[in-house]
């Protein structure tokens, strides 16, 4: 069985598409399990006048039946409300912007950190809007639409996925530990999706304050996955990795800059003693400092990944470039944009540790339809339970 997930559009054009192939016929599904994510990802103290335009939600296109998916793939599209404005600008039709010179709303100043320079000049194009529309965030809309398909097949086996704000604007949170669950009731209670209360009073004055500077601000999310089982990927090729899967999905996301699991990076400066988590009776661990991974397979123990993004690189004070059009010295074009959208990035890496985890779970165990995985994969955990010494959890 094939596992494919797919995204197209633009973010200032007609709207998005998510389409996702290989989940099993039978999994009840509704677009109000879609949107309530589309809604989550739109939210966080920080963001633009966009959002105030949209209203994320989905449209069925295919692949569902009567409440329930078929086995076919699933396509969803959600409209751009913003695109009434941007009609004339985003048109398909040539004879809408006949001269590319005289393009409206043309970007030629393109903004240090963006997609702008480098997609200009791979894709041979005189007006940086061409690469900037697809390279937006606004493109996670979709992948949250997948990806709040995929928490749904997950929770059919007890896997729940959350997140919560770790740092912003570096202010770093000290939540309580171990971190209540599920996170996301806490976590999205708060205007920043962060689980520390004094943390998030300051990191609201940081936003402000970035705001009133023109300046923008990047920070950390962590996101957990719980009750996913023992042996997820595998260790026996280098793109079965599971902790590499998720260092790739996590990193595609727009502005992300790094991703650390477990310990991270934080293990290289320990000795050994104080990194790896010991074997305890009935295979259950001391600690989890590898964070849910080893040998690039699952442990069963929490995945915990933390996801770090930059600063969003529109400036309103913006920095120094170059203008594609004249060549000479130039500022930065700005337009508007969110001062911060790291509350939302930890939504968009909740799909997409979603995706990834669906993906191994399907290819683990396979099955046409949810029924046939339910009981592939009972048949699995019966046989790690027998293997477990008695009187432990497995
Ligand atoms: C974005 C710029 C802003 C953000 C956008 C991502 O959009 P606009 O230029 O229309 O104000 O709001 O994010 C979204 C639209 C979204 O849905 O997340 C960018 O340049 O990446």
């Amino acid at each position: 069985m094939t596992f494919r997930f797919t995204t197209a559009g633009e973010s200032h054009g007609r709207g998005l598409v998510g389409i996702l192939e290989g989940i099993p016929a039978g999994l009840p599904v509704s677009a109000a399990d879609v949107d309530v994510e589309l809604k989550r990802r739109m939210g966080g103290y920080g963001r633009g006048a966009r959002m105030k335009i949209e209203s994320d939600r989905i449209e069925w296109l295919a692949g569902v039946r009567a409440g329930e998916t078929l086995g076919s793939p699933i396509a969803m599209l959600v409209w751009n409300r913003d695109w009434e404005h941007w009609q004339d600008v985003m048109a398909p039709e040539a004879d809408a912007t006949p001269d590319p010179q005289g393009r409206r709303r043309q970007v030629t100043r393109p903004r240090p950190g963006h997609a702008d320079l480098a997609g200009s000049l791979k894709y041979d194009r005189l007006d940086a809007r061409d690469i900037l529309e697809r390279a937006s965030a606004r493109e996670t809309v979709a992948r949250v639409a997948c990806g709040a398909i995929c928490k749904k097949l997950l929770r059919e086996f007890n896997i729940e996925i959350g997140s919560h704000v770790a740092e912003l604007g570096g202010v770093v949170a000290h939540p309580a530990s171990p971190i209540p669950h599920p996170v996301n009731e806490i976590a999205d209670q708060s205007p920043v999706r962060c689980l520390d209360k004094e943390a998030e009073t300051e990191i609201i004055m940081r936003i402000d304050a970035a705001k009133a500077a023109g300046d923008t601000l990047g920070g950390i999310v962590e996101v957990i996955a719980l009750g996913v089982p023992v042996g997820l990927g595998s260790h026996v090729s280098w793109d079965r990795k599971l902790d590499g899967r998720l260092a790739q999905a996590l990193m595609s996301i727009p502005a992300v800059k790094g991703v650390e699991l477990g310990l991270g990076f934080e293990a290289a400066r320990r000795k050994g003693s104080e990194v790896h988590d010991e074997i305890m009776p009935g295979f259950a661990r001391a600690t989890n400092r590898a964070g849910g991974t080893e040998g690039g397979m699952t442990t069963g123990e929490p995945l915990v990944v933390r996801v770090a993004m930059k600063p969003i690189s529109t400036l309103m004070s913006p920095l120094k470039t170059v203008d594609l059009k004249t060549g000479g010295p130039a500022q930065a074009q700005s337009e508007r944009s969110d001062v911060t959208a790291v509350p939302a990035m930890g939504v968009i890496a909740e799909a997409m540790l979603a995706i990834v985890l669906t993906e191994a779970l399907l290819e683990k165990f396979g099955g046409d339809a949810l029924s046939e995985l339910k009981r592939n994969v009972d048949g699995y955990l019966a046989q790690v339970r027998a293997r477990t010494p008695k009187g432990a959890a497995s």
